[in-house]
């Protein structure tokens, strides 16, 4: 048996590690720091999520297209503030076999720069706008910050970033709702809570007007910045000389934005959902949803195989995913551990008791219950506990984090609050950079502005004391 995982709760940065190896989902110990392997496992709930992602993006109007990963070092170099802020992350290419190359090429850190030059020539007219193209790939950048599997990687291998263009700076702002609006459904189906800011002046994405993060906090308290949404307006189209005729046959600039989801979606759900024994599927995104495992006795062995085999094809009919486990080597025991550690959301054990009461037992994989079922009801029962089951991971990772957002008037007290439990701190500023970074001093990370709180309360800069123009949010973020 393999040893227990280290406790979630408690050694949050061990369990994570642990679970992708033994859970067969990542393998990181490739010789090239930041970057790892995704099992077959790994890869079938990878695979899970970028078809959520694929089928939110065509569904509104996006069309998926891939660029070449090089781009050249002019193109890099072209918009001033975005390689100042990239200079230190690029991989670069600088041979061709034994040759030196005349111009290097990057390894992209991001597609900008790979795609507007192409952009370019493809726009003509306002006929041709809006483009709305995205693509899920490679990006590589050499991160200075601790890496971590999933959560910091240097080849960040699932990178889907979506790239739009428009006539006018009012539909490029209805983009970034409409991004806002995907990442939310996003997140929603993976059952995972998020806090959507706008990100202070200085830690807007280089060569942005603005940007929009969704930040997800883990179990150790801490924040994970888990999707962007930028608006360009105009800079790189100005540098990439990006122009539609308008009607009124003057050459114009296009508006742009930009939004990315990388692994670190998966890295949130794996993270938020799991507990000691190991991860927990959202039903959804399980690529089993169901695991029947036969309970082997001598005599009643073959009805039942059999009954296994026939409740697995009802299951399948009905839309589900279904695996029977007939490995004969394991205990009965061994396979609950294997597929609890799997985070399979429904376990469904036949034994020789079962087959003569015509029922099976399930279990659910959130809160071990388990219920005893007609064989006849399976399909509908399944069905009702995985939704029941959805509802109730939603509803506790949502109440897990809104229990751990504090409302504090003091830098004191915020201080304290992130040293002790982390979590999120608001606190009202006054907006300027100084106190900005002065609310930065208790050791956290300034969000920014909250874009989903309605409400307009009144109250004074925690840093300078004067009236404060919005809340602001502080975090100890990964
Ligand atoms: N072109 C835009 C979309 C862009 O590159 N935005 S970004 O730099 O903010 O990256 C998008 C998202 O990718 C981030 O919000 C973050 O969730 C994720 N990401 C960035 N660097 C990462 C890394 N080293 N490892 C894993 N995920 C990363
Ligand atoms: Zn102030």
């Amino acid at each position: 048996m393999t040893p227990p995982l280290a406790k979630r709760n408690t050694n949050f940065g061990e369990w994570f590690r642990k679970v992708l190896v033994e859970a067969g989902i990542l393998d990181y110990r490739y010789p090239i720091k930041g970057c790892g392997v995704w099992l077959p496992y790994g890869f079938q709930i990878r695979r899970m999520v970028t078809n959520l992602l694929r089928d939110l993006h065509d569904k509104s109007g996006h069309e998926e297209v891939l660029f070449p990963i090089m781009v050249t070092e002019p193109n890099l170099r072209k918009e001033a503030s975005h390689i100042k802020d990239f200079e230190n992350e690029v991989f670069w290419v600088t041979h061709g076999g034994r040759k030196p190359l005349k111009i290097r090429y990057a390894l992209r850190p991001t597609s900008e720069t790979a795609m507007y030059p192409m952009f370019k020539l493809w726009i003509r007219s306002h006929a041709d706008l809006p483009i709305k193209m995205y693509q899920i790939g490679s990006v590589f950048r050499y991160e200075t910050k601790t890496t971590r599997p999933i959560i910091r990687v240097r080849e960040v291998t699932t990178f889907k970033e979506a790239h739009t263009c428009h006539a006018t700076l009012e539909e490029a702002e209805e983009q970034v709702s409409e991004a806002i609006g995907i990442y939310k459904r996003f997140f929603d189906a993976c059952g995972v809570p998020y806090l959507i800011s706008r990100r202070p002046d200085w830690d807007k994405f280089p060569g942005s007007l603005y940007s929009v993060a969704f930040d997800v906090l883990m179990p150790d308290g801490r924040t994970m910045q888990s999707g962007t949404i930028h608006n360009l307006g105009k800079n790189f189209s100005t540098v990439f000389d990006i122009t539609y005729e308008a009607s009124n046959g003057e050459h114009e600039n296009v508006c742009q934005t930009c939004y990315g989801i990388s692994e670190r979606g998966i890295g949130a759900q794996l993270s938020v959902h799991g507990d000691d024994n190991g991860v927990v599927l959202i039903p959804n995104l399980a690529p089993t949803q169901v695991v029947i495992i036969p309970i082997p006795d001598k005599e009643v062995m073959p009805s039942i195989l059999a009954v296994s085999e026939t409740v697995a094809e009802k299951l399948s009919d009905s839309g589900f995913r279904v695996k029977v486990d007939k490995r004969e080597e394991l205990t009965p025991g061994a396979k609950f551990f294997y597929w609890e550690l799997r985070g399979v959301p429904i376990r469904i054990e036949i034994g020789p008791r079962d087959i003569k009461k015509k029922q099976a037992i399930v279990v659910r994989r959130d809160t071990f219950e388990k219920k005893a079922c007609v064989l006849d009801d399976l399909p509908l029962e399944v069905r009702q506990i995985v939704e029941q089951m959805s509802t109730d991971m939603r509803t506790k990772a949502w109440s897990w984090m809104n229990s751990r957002i504090f409302r504090v008037d003091t830098l004191e007290k915020a201080k304290g609050i992130l040293a002790k439990k982390g979590g999120i701190v608001e606190v009202f500023w006054c907006g300027t950079e100084d106190c900005g970074h002065g609310l930065e001093q208790v050791n956290a990370k300034l969000l920014g502005v909250p874009i989903d709180i309605e409400e307009k309360t009144e109250g004074r800069c925690a840093s300078c004391g004067k009236k404060a123009s919005s809340l602001v949010r502080l975090a100890i973020a990964y």
